[in-house]
This record gives C-alpha cells, sequence and structure tokens, in this order.
C-alpha cells in the first residue's frame, strides 16, 4: 500500500528561506541600448554630470535702482586705464536709446548695459536680484561691468527661493569697515562653507569693462572631492543670486564725481549645473524650467527617486567610484510592480530590497519564483514563462483541500484514499456513496 507522505507545512515558507535561482535581468541593457557620458564603453552606468551653462541667460534681474525716471547725467569712462577719458551720456527711460533696463544685465550682447541712478552715497546701497528659478550647483557668479567696479560689493545666495539670504562673498578695499569681515587670503576647512572678503578685484582701474568674477569652489580645500564633500555641495547649491553694490569709487585722484558716477552692468553671468545627483549628463529646458535628462534607471526633476520597478535597491546620488544605478526588482516576468523593503535589504548584505507585488501566472513569492497555494511548478517549462505552474489537480471528492505538495505534486487526501490527486481508494477501502467519506474500510 503507498504511503500518504507529505506535509501540511506550507512549502512557500522553505522557498522563501532558500537561495533563490535567480535568471537574472542585465538591467543596464534593459530596455535597450545605452550610451553617452552616463556608461562607459562596455554598457556599465557611470558617474556624469552635466554641461556649464549659463542659468541667467534670458532671466529678469530685479534692481532698487535703474537711471531715468528721471533725466540724470550719467559719467563712465571711454578708456579703461585713462582717467582724463570721461564721458557723460543721458539716462532718460521715456526714449529706448538713451535708457539702461536690467534686462541689458542678461542679454547676449555685451555693448548693452544696464545702469544705475547716479550719485548713490554710502551707506545707500543698489541690489541686483536674480530668481534661478531652481536650485543649480552653481560654478561662478561673473559681472563686466560698464562703469568702473564698485569698491564695495556683497553677492549672497537664496537656498530657499529668496526667504532666506546667505552671503557668498565679500569684495571690498576696507573688509572690517564695510564688512566686518577680516581679509581672507587662504580659506580652512572649518570655514569652508562660510562666505569670506577680499579686496581682489576691487581696484578702480580698470575703469571700464572690468571684471568680479566668484567661484565658489575656488581655494575651497575639499574642492578636488566635491563628489564626496555634502557640506560644500552645500555650498554652492542656489535658487537666487542677489548682489549688493555697497560702496562706488570716487574722488578727485581717480577723476570720479559722486554726483556723476554709478554702478553699471553689461553682463551677469551665472555658471552653473542643473542639480541631476550624477544621473544625468544634461539637462533639458522646457517650461517647467531645466529639467535632468534622468539615467542609470532614476527619475524625478534632479534624478532624485529610482523608476518605477527599479526598487532592488535604495536611491542613492551617484559618485565617480560607485554610480549607484537603479536596479530592477527581479520578478520572473510575473510581475511589473513591486517596493523596496530595507529589513530585507540588509538581511542580503545590501544586494537586493525588492519586493515583487501582484505575481500573475499562478505564482508568488518575492520574486513570483514560485507557485501559488493550488498550483505545482512545470517543470517542462523555464520559470520566467508564461504558464510556469500547473494545477495540482486535487479530486475534488478525495483531496482534503485543492492544495498539493509542490516537490512532490501530492494532493492531501482523506482516509482511505490515494493517489497523486487522490483519486482511488486505497488498498482494503471500497468506494462508498458519502462525498464526505468517500473510501471505506472493507469489512471481510
Ligand atoms: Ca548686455
Amino acid at each position: 500500500m503507498p504511503r500518504l507522505e507529505w506535509s501540511l507545512f506550507p512549502f512557500y515558507i522553505i522557498f522563501l528561506l532558500c537561495p533563490v535561482s535567480k535568471n537574472k535581468l542585465n538591467n543596464t541593457n534593459y530596455g535597450g541600448f545605452h550610451h553617452g557620458p552616463c556608461y562607459d564603453t562596455k554598457q556599465r552606468p557611470k558617474y556624469c554630470i552635466p554641461d556649464l551653462i549659463n542659468v541667467a541667460l534670458g532671466k529678469e534681474v530685479t534692481t532698487s535702482s535703474t537711471c531715468g525716471h528721471t533725466l540724470q547725467k550719467l559719467c563712465s569712462f571711454v578708456d579703461a586705464t585713462n582717467i582724463t577719458s570721461q564721458q557723460c551720456q543721458l539716462c532718460d527711460q521715456k526714449k529706448t536709446e538713451t535708457s539702461y533696463p536690467p534686462s541689458y544685465m542678461t542679454d547676449t550682447d555685451a555693448q548693452t548695459c544696464w545702469k544705475s541712478e547716479s550719485g548713490i552715497t554710502y551707506p545707500q546701497n543698489v541690489t541686483l536680484t536674480l530668481p534661478l528659478g531652481q536650485r543649480f550647483e552653481l560654478v561662478y557668479v561673473s559681472l563686466r561691468f560698464c562703469s568702473p567696479r564698485p569698491d564695495s560689493m556683497a553677492i549672497h545666495k537664496s537656498m530657499d527661493y529668496g526667504k532666506t539670504w546667505i552671503p557668498f562673498q565679500f569684495y571690498s578695499t576696507q573688509c572690517r569697515r564695510i564688512y566686518d569681515q577680516t581679509t581672507v587670503s587662504a580659506i580652512t576647512k572649518p570655514m569652508q562653507h562660510e562666505a569670506t572678503c577680499t579686496n581682489f578685484q576691487t581696484g578702480v582701474k580698470p575703469l571700464t569693462k572690468g571684471l568680479i568674477a566668484f567661484m565658489p569652489l575656488a581655494g575651497r580645500p575639499s574642492a578636488r572631492r566635491f563628489e564626496c564633500s555634502p557640506v560644500l555641495q552645500d555650498w554652492v547649491t542656489a535658487t537666487d543670486i542677489r548682489v549688493i553694490f555697497n560702496r562706488l569709487h570716487h574722488g578727485k585722484k581717480m577723476g570720479i564725481q559722486r554726483k556723476t558716477a554709478f554702478y553699471g552692468v553689461s553682463e551677469f553671468q551665472v555658471g552653473g549645473r542643473c542639480k541631476c545627483n550624477g544621473h544625468a549628463s544634461r539637462c533639458i529646458s522646457s517650461k517647467e524650467g531645466f529639467l535632468c535628462d534622468c539615467q542609470h534607471n532614476t527619475v524625478g526633476p534632479e534624478c532624485d527617486a529610482c523608476k518605477p520597478f527599479y526598487y532592488d535597491k535604495p536611491w542613492q546620488r551617484a559618485t565617480p567610484s560607485n554610480a549607484h544605478e537603479c536596479v530592477a526588482c527581479e520578478c520572473n516576468h510575473h510581475s511589473n510592480r513591486c517596493r523596496f523593503n530595507m529589513e530585507l535589504y540588509k538581511i542580503s548584505g545590501r544586494k537586493s530590497g525588492g519586493i515583487c507585488l501582484n505575481c500573475r501566472h499562478n505564482t508568488a513569492g518575492r520574486h513570483c519564483h514560485y507557485c501559488k497555494q493550488g498550483y505545482i511548478r512545470d517543470l517542462s517549462k523555464p520559470l520566467s514563462s508564461r504558464k510556469p505552474c500547473k494545477s495540482c489537480r486535487c479530486h475534488p471528492i478525495g483531496a482534503i483541500n485543492t492544495m498539493c505538495n509542490q516537490t512532490t505534486g501530492q494532493c492531501q487526501c482523506k482516509t482511505g484514499v490515494t493517489g497523486l490527486t487522490c483519486n482511488h481508494c486505497a488498498q482494503g477501502y471500497q468506494q462508498s456513496r458519502s462525498a464526505h467519506i468517500p473510501c471505506v474500510r472493507k469489512y471481510l
């Protein structure tokens, strides 16, 4: 007589504990061939950053002072080195040819120039506010002047769209007096996320076309390891820039009269990169601003999340040593939805934390890698096929339920019933008319 050897122990628990034979997809290539700076020649993901762009271009600058509300005389220099080359012009907003609006700072024409009102006297200042519309990582802020450069000027940045402002850099011939700052020549590590004051780029000459360029990473000790320095990543991030002109050069020796002197800027540029967390090599201009062209299976305006179904590992910012690509869940083609579980990820040694959801084709389990109750693996078909599981076909009267042993296929038979599907009476039993007790002991 065949012995009914099966266990009620749920087999899916065994499958959960056992290592899974993985027919893993090559995630890098899933969905097509990758090219460009975010992948190497072997199609492996690598750290990438977008190109530097002038994020100020075409943006609207708000100024606290622009000449020409009333007719004014403004004097500037034609020759950058000759104080006797002064020429005076009228500023009158009523006529285009005598207007010097803020838009002239962020156009593409180096000849056009914004001009403040004349006769501004310290401590009265003039501010330029430039909203960038989104977060950027800044590489430089530069101003090209059509007046002499200011004697004292500050650059501030905002990281919260203008709610709060943080000093970025001070320029002054007298740092202590104007900004209560010491003149700094070298930046140490503890102060690398702080504004410093310099007298560099504050000289009255060149009298025209002088430049002030601020590079927020220049001279900062961790700049070479920028990608590993959250402090500096934060330091260069801004949503808005504000420039404050605090004091003009003036005086007889310089040939500049206070009442006709002004601040004039022909080019206000902000060199920045979209923040894409090392997952995009370009950002694309759209109605909503610049959007990262996310790679490495990431999504979001800053590539700050994994694409749906790419939840096998937690999202991470890419670094030069590890691209931290988002990886697809392994569901053996039986599900296109999954979620991430940190506990499982830790247990796996930080390799895999995805849990497949809604497994189809009668499959079940974290990776849809075993058959659901009432089904047995059809070993003639691969696990990833559309029919990897077949019904146990347990006899509706002879079997206790529809479940079978997932290794042997043996159904759970009622007393006196035998056979793989419990479809006949065991030796010494005969069929009864009861569905409840289909086989009864023979009385000899
Ligand atoms: Ca211009």
